[in-house]
């Protein structure tokens, strides 16, 4: 009870004490000096994971604060190694110089004093900017618009659960774009099935946890449509590299039209017959869930809308026939390590099979 007094009152302080200059300061960094540090990070800028693309709120607001961060390290730099390299030159032995040791200060008031009270400033300043970015973070309220998605961490997949829309899917986080004047945030609610992983889009919002047996949450506001890309954060086992992170940005009508084709069972296409037979007596139906079908496995990621993903195997594949023929084949072939087995399937049952996920719409 009384951490939460002491949080709502600490962010009081933090807002009325250095708020307006730290926005204006945050500003001029990001202007001024950022415009070297963008130059440093041309790469990374034209890269779909740099954190010098913000694009969401949460994000938007770490970017400031690190420029902030960067701004005044960059200054404390300057400022030492300038009179570092000052006193180098200035007062360098010269021929001639007597070779008497200058004047030595002991117990300055003055000196001791400074060097103690400037660092200390600087970092309350440090402090009160990141304490500040995280209550904004944390404490934003939650818009009754808000679409909440669950999240769990796999052993090198992720799945989402959108309990109110009653879709499962996994790999492709589909959200709503969401603008200032009518703000559909996505609230994430995020656990793991076996061991630390970390969910982390860099041009949305700073790195989550996904930890078994807690439960973390986070938000994502993205406002542009489009892709953005995102990465396991945390090393969680020999595919950890492979366990990326896709998360389309829909305008609302894609968004609309992609949850409705969700919502529908999976597609049993007559002409895919033996390949659901294929998949229905085979051990497939332990780990996959297929709706609509006997297949309610949930150890690897739900299938039922399979071919309306543009990957598998956690974006580490594009999704094409070839590509899902090899990967049923033999999942170690893409990424060894994978926790599906080989299945040893005939050639005839392994095409039969891999047409019928193609139907999978
Ligand atoms: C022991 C459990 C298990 C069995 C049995 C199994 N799978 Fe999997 N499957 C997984 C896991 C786990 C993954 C996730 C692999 C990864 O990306 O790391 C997966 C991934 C897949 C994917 C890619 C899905 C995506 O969105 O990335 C397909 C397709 C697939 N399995 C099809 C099959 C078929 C067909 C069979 C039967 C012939 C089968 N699986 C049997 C556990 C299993
Ligand atoms: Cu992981």
């Amino acid at each position: 009870m009384s951490f939460w007094i002491y949080r709502a009152a600490a962010s009081k302080l933090i807002a009325s004490t250095i708020g307006a200059p730290a926005r204006e300061i945050a500003q001029w960094a990001s202007h001024g000096i950022c415009r070297t540090a963008g130059l440093l990070a041309f790469q990374a800028n034209h890269s779909s994971t740099s954190i010098f693309a913000p694009e969401g709120t949460p994000a938007r607001s770490i970017f400031g604060l690190s420029m902030f961060v960067l701004g005044i390290c960059a200054a404390i730099f300057l400022i030492v190694s300038g009179l570092l390299l000052f006193t180098l030159i200035r007062f360098r032995h010269r021929d001639g110089d007597s070779e008497r040791e200058p004047a030595q200060i002991y117990g300055s008031n003055q000196v001791e004093l400074s060097w103690t009270v400037i660092p200390v400033l600087i970092i309350v300043v440090l402090f009160l900017a990141t304490a500040r970015v995280i209550f904004i973070t944390e404490q934003a309220r939650k818009p009754a618009a808000a679409l909440d998605v669950v999240v769990i961490g796999h052993q090198y997949w992720w799945e989402y659960r959108y309990p109110k829309l009653g879709i499962v899917t996994a790999n492709e986080l589909h959200v709503p774009v969401s603008d200032a004047a009518h703000p559909t945030p996505t609230y994430l609610t995020m656990s793991s099935a076996d061991t630390d992983h970390s969910f982390w889009v860099p041009e949305l919002a700073g790195k989550m946890d996904v930890i078994p047996n807690k439960v973390n949450t986070m938000w994502i506001d993205p406002d542009k449509p489009g892709l953005y890309l995102g990465q396991c954060a945390q090393y969680c086992g020999t595919q950890h590299a492979k366990m990326l992170i896709r998360v389309y940005a829909d305008s609302p009508a894609d968004f609309a039209a992609w949850v409705a084709g969700q919502q529908h069972p999976a597609i049993q296409s007559p002409g895919a017959s033996e390949g659901m037979a294929v998949f229905q007596r085979n051990a497939c139906v332990n780990c996959h869930t297929i709706s609509g079908t006997a297949a309610q496995g949930t150890f690897g990621p739900d299938l039922s809308h399979l071919a309306s993903r543009a990957t598998i195997a956690s974006g580490s594949v594009p999704l094409t026939q070839d590509n899902l023929h090899a990967f049923i084949d033999d999942p170690a072939h893409f990424k060894p390590g994978a926790l599906m087995p080989a299945m040893h399937l005939s050639d005839h049952d392994l095409d039969a099979v891999t047409q019928y996920l193609m139907t999978l719409r």
